[in-house]
């Protein structure tokens, strides 16, 4: 006779590139979770558990459900014996202790509040950390010696560590368009990362800069930035110019995710009051400086780059990481924001959108408001 077997309620791919992944989803209270202790394998500097935390957690935010039971895991990927028991200790007893005492420990507070300053990484807050330091403020008390872009970072950690708005990411575009058709006309300005994902709040905001007429592009950041700079509008910036075209290992194998396009990690100065509201009725009440800093990203392209550079620069992390790990590991393909090799058939593949990036790797296109894996 038969068995029918109930096909699994739902199915789950396993890359996060291969699956749509919305903004709002039904698990915080398992992701929340598990990104705690993904976090503080990254303050050990422990990669593979920090990537498997995260990929457990990004399965649960693709979930169109809430998961209530351990019935609910059956057939999902990514599910690591170390997470699944985080899980089923939430859904028994509403907590995980390795959670709870993760978030209470000396050491996951210090390194939270420590790399929390702008251009401070975990080698640096470890450090401090072993010497006694735990706070901000400690760095300055004890005199410890900062690079420009920690002194930045300190000075203004308040400001920085206030998420940025969507309204005041639309200021900062308009500053920036204002900025770049001043020094070339014709240029193209696009809001990359979290806001392009449909985040409502960032961390930072971050642009990519291109230009129809290849080669126009070329020495443009300098440029805007002296226009910045004459506005009074820069607090911090640090140019890092581009070295893709010297690189000797080629351009599809950047280290990590780290490309080589011209870049610009810096802070601006955003009036208040400023935000795009029409109105100034939201400064009545406000006692404060008249401004605050706002960490900004800007990255110029060639546009024969541009499609690369967009997929590259729009995230999620972990989306980016999974499909050059996808590319590598399905395809054959090396995939940066840069270019994609086919290793097969030795030969750079050619994209004039992330539409056309997304077939070249066999994969079904994600729109970036589901990229927030
Ligand atoms: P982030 O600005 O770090 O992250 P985000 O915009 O997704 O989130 P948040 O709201 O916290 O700002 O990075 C944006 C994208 O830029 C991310 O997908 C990875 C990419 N990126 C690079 O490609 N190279 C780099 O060196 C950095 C720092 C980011
Ligand atoms: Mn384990
Ligand atoms: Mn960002
Ligand atoms: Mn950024």
């Amino acid at each position: 006779s038969l068995t029918l077997i109930n096909p699994p309620a739902t199915t789950v791919k396993s890359y996060a590139c291969q699956r749509r992944t919305p903004l709002k989803h039904h698990n915080t209270f398992l992701t929340d979770a598990l990104e705690i202790l993904a976090e503080n394998a990254e303050f050990n500097e422990n990669e593979g558990r920090s990537v498997a935390f995260r990929r457990s957690a990004s399965v649960l935010k693709a979930l169109p459900h809430v998961v209530r039971g351990m019935d609910d895991l059956k057939n999902l990927p990514c599910l690591g014996e170390h997470s699944v028991r985080v899980i089923k200790e939430i859904l028994e007893d509403g907590t995980s202790s390795e959670v709870e005492s993760t978030r209470q420990s000396e050491q996951y507070q210090a390194m939270k509040a420590l790399t929390g300053v702008f251009g401070v990484g975990v080698k640096s807050a470890d450090r401090w950390f072993r010497e006694g330091l735990r706070r901000p403020l400690d760095l300055i008390h004890t005199g410890q010696k900062l690079n420009l872009a920690q002194q930045a970072g300190v000075q203004y950690y308040n400001d920085l560590n206030r998420p940025v708005t969507k309204r005041e990411a639309v200021a900062i575009s308009h500053i920036v368009e204002k900025a770049v058709n001043a020094v070339l006309s014709g240029a193209i300005i696009t809001l990359m990362g979290g806001f392009r994902r449909g985040k409502e709040v960032g961390h930072d905001v971050d642009f990519l800069i291109t230009h129809l007429e290849e080669g126009a592009e070329e020495g443009l950041m300098p440029k805007v930035l002296n226009w910045l700079e004459e506005q009074g509008l820069l607090l911090y910036q640090k140019t890092t110019r581009n070295s893709y075209l010297e690189s000797k290992d080629g351009p599809a194998r950047p280290p990590h995710n780290l490309d080589r396009f011209e870049r610009c990690f810096s802070i601006f100065k955003l009036e208040k009051g400023k935000e795009g509201s029409g109105t100034s009725l939201n400064t009545s009440y406000d006692s404060g400086p008249s401004w605050r800093a706002v960490r900004v990203d800007l990255v110029v392209s060639p546009f024969s780059q541009f499609a690369f550079a967009t997929l590259g620069w729009t995230g999620s992390k972990l989306f980016e990481r999974e499909l050059r790990r996808w590319a590598g590991q399905e395809k054959g393909m090396s995939l940066s924001s840069h270019a994609l090799y086919d290793s097969k058939q030795q030969r750079y593949l050619r994209a004039n959108s992330e539409e056309e990036i997304f077939a070249h790797l066999g994969l079904e296109y994600i729109p970036p408001s589901e990229r927030n894996a």
